[in-house]
């Protein structure tokens, strides 16, 4: 494995992808507008340069419908379609292999396997890893290893780009310095910034109200957890989801998380057709406006076996309700 420094980074990147015969792009399962945004426009680069290009996921079987309207999607395939043996596979967005569900096997059966992503507990599982945690959004480091290859960032591109920016940046409410010049940009081309952000973000069906209604009556809070930062919890079950999109179960931790009496929100969503599987989201924040001090989510979620960054994590388990809230406060409390 080779752990490229950052100044270096963009260049081995470049090299990578400037030399590559033919590329599989590999987005995480349960896709977001980050990893498929990701995916699809590095897609849509390969193949303006005439380099053959794939993009697949390995599960759900169906790409979110809010995602649908993102440019490049005829270069999607499905993951059985998706060879064991490839040239050079670039995953996105993925913090570890597991993020790559069924298709992480494809890793062994690839000549080069880049990894571009922007999570901090990321595990460089990659034979080149271009791995920046102050990036706001995978896209947004895509943007700047486009810049580095001097391939130009068009409207297709840039509508891609900005799906995963204002995503993965809560609509621009977790900005840092760049962050605004880069949308400026990508706005520049004639992308409707809007229209993207209502589509991936602000529609919901009217079944989502009755799913919050259900799910915010379950809500708990533990003042005493993480050492006293507070742990405010809900849980999503199986029944919860009849008539909404994963869209809908993704938007609930945004709610979840504005509880003023918990620093650390976290959300249990059981697996649709397992009982008792669940994916679990954690969020946590500063105490106040200019500190930098909260919970360290990713740190909870490793222990739990999943991963993340230092504010926004998740982590994969089993169990009934009351053992994944025992298993979560212990996880706290070591880590508070
Ligand atoms: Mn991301």
């Amino acid at each position: 494995m080779t752990a490229v420094t950052p100044a270096a980074d963009l260049a081995a990147a470049v090299q990578v992808l400037d030399t590559a015969r033919s590329v599989t792009v590999l987005c995480h399962v349960q896709p977001d507008a980050d990893t498929i945004g990701s995916g699809l426009a590095l897609a849509q680069v390969l193949h303006r340069r005439g380099v053959p290009v794939r993009v697949s996921f390995a599960a759900p079987a169906d790409l979110p419908v809010s995602m649908r309207s993102l440019p490049g999607t005829e270069h999607l395939v499905r993951p059985e379609q998706v060879p064991t043996e490839v040239d050079v596979l670039v995953a996105v967005d993925c913090g570890s292999a597991g993020r790559l569900g069924a298709l992480a096997d494809r890793i062994d059966g690839a000549t080069t396997t880049l990894v571009l992503d922007h999570h901090r507990s990321n595990t460089c599982f990659g034979s080149v890893n271009v791995v920046d945690p102050t990036a706001e959004s995978t896209t947004a480091l895509l943007a700047r290893i486009l810049d580095a290859w001097g391939e130009p960032i068009d409207y297709d591109i840039a509508f891609c780009l900005f799906a995963g920016l204002v995503t993965d940046t809560g609509s621009f409410k977790w900005a840092g310095p760049g962050t605004h010049r880069l949308a400026e940009r990508l706005l520049a081309t004639g992308i409707d910034g809007a229209g993207i952000t209502r589509t991936l973000m602000d529609t919901h069906p009217f079944g989502w109200l009755g799913m919050l209604s259900r799910v915010l009556d379950t809500a708990r809070i533990e003042p005493s957890a993480a050492g006293g930062e507070g742990l405010v919890y809900v849980f999503v079950r199986r029944e919860d989801m009849d008539g909404v999109r994963s869209e809908e179960v993704e938007s609930v931790i945004d709610v979840i998380r504005t509880t003023a009496e918990a620093a650390i929100a976290v959300v249990f969503k059981e697996s649709r057709t397992t009982a008792e599987l669940w994916t679990v989201s954690l969020r946590s924040r500063a105490s106040g406006i200019g500190a930098d001090d909260g919970v360290d989510v990713a740190r909870v979620a490793t222990v739990l076996g999943g991963g993340g960054h230092r504010y926004a994590a998740g982590y994969t388990t089993t169990g009934t309700p009351a053992q994944l809230v025992t298993s979560l406060l212990a996880a706290l409390d070591s880590a508070a």
